[in-house]
């Protein structure tokens, strides 16, 4: 069985809307488009809280139950929420396409209910060098933010 959820993100310029699904208990595809956006890449994440109240801000850290440090989609060392870059090309597209064997739709790593957030700057997966790379990417402000929610079949 497949499940499947939705996420509209919005932010002041840059908006998109995000597919999410999940056949049983593999990999979770995310496809979509955001527009809006400057050329090149935007750390892309799920963030804890399904709280837009204060705007992006108040989904909170990056989605990490597993007590992680912040790393790229690949790596072993990774919050689950860490869903890496979306590259934007010269119109502000981005043409999202990712399989991630870590996030899910169900259990302890779902992220129904939480906030995909979209980032101003490129996530260094942790090996940027600066104070935050092991935090947050050092992704920069937070552009645009949707909570993700359960979709029809
Ligand atoms: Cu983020
Ligand atoms: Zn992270």
């Amino acid at each position: 069985m497949s499940t499947k959820a939705v996420c509209v993100v919005t932010g002041e310029v840059v908006k998109g809307t995000l597919f999410l699904s999940q056949e049983a208990q593999g990999p979770v595809k995310v496809t979509g488009e955001i527009s809006g956006l400057g050329k090149g890449l935007h750390g892309f994440h799920v963030h804890e809280f399904g709280d837009n109240t204060n705007g992006c801000i108040s989904a909170g850290a990056h989605f990490n139950p597993c007590n992680k440090q912040h790393g790229g989609p690949k790596h072993a060392e990774r919050h689950v929420g860490d869903l890496g870059n979306v590259e934007a090309g010269d119109d502000g597209i981005a043409k999202v396409n990712i399989v991630d064997d870590v996030i899910s739709l169900k259990g302890e790593n779902s992220v129904i209910g939480r906030t995909l957030v979209v980032h101003a700057d490129p996530d260094d997966f942790g090996d940027g060098g600066h104070e935050l790379s092991k935090t947050t990417g050092n992704a920069g402000a937070r552009v645009a933010c949707g909570v993700i929610g359960i979709a029809k079949m």
